[in-house]
């Protein structure tokens, strides 16, 4: 059995989890309405993926006997000035999301939840990665500049993402 401080900080991830997905299916819309496919499929793919993560964790509380409690999940913006911004703000998100999974793990070791503990060590190991992947886009974004033939390209790489 966890805390009752610990299933809540627990829900807040699945609550931000859900939101993460929210957010890349209103960046893969936005993508797709403007006609870049290929951003719109990582996009897509990338929020797949985070209602992935929001599983883990409804099944991690559910394992532990504790009591899925499912909040409203914010709007997300639907609009972005370019691509370039919709990247950078998915990259401040992942550091963001980096900082909340720390701290719940912070909370797991000041409890001595070892259960907790371990269940997160796969989160904390996939935040390094995702904050790595999204970064090195960003970077991409920085080399292009304008040149419209270098979006182009990026585009077409983001769109073979399985
Ligand atoms: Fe993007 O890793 Fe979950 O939120």
């Amino acid at each position: 059995m966890i805390s009752k401080k610990m299933q809540d900080a627990l829900n807040n991830q699945l609550n931000a989890e859900l939101f993460s997905s929210y957010l890349y299916l209103a960046m893969s819309g936005h993508f797709e309405n403007t006609n870049m496919k290929g951003f719109a499929n990582w996009m897509n793919k990338q929020s797949i993926e985070e209602y992935q993560h929001a599983m883990k964790f409804y099944t991690y509380i559910n394992s532990v006997g504790a009591k899925v409690d499912l909040k409203a999940i914010e709007k997300p913006k639907n609009k972005w000035t370019s691509p370039k911004q919709a990247f950078e703000e998915a990259l401040a998100h992942e550091k963001k999301i980096t900082d909340m999974i720390n701290k719940i793990a912070d909370l797991a070791l000041t409890e001595k939840d070892h259960a907790t503990n371990i269940f997160l060590h796969w989160f904390v190991t996939e935040q390094v990665e995702e904050v790595a992947s999204v970064e090195d886009i960003v970077n991409k974004f920085e080399l292009i500049g304008d040149n419209k033939n270098g979006l182009f390209m990026l585009d077409r790489e983001l769109g073979s993402r399985q």
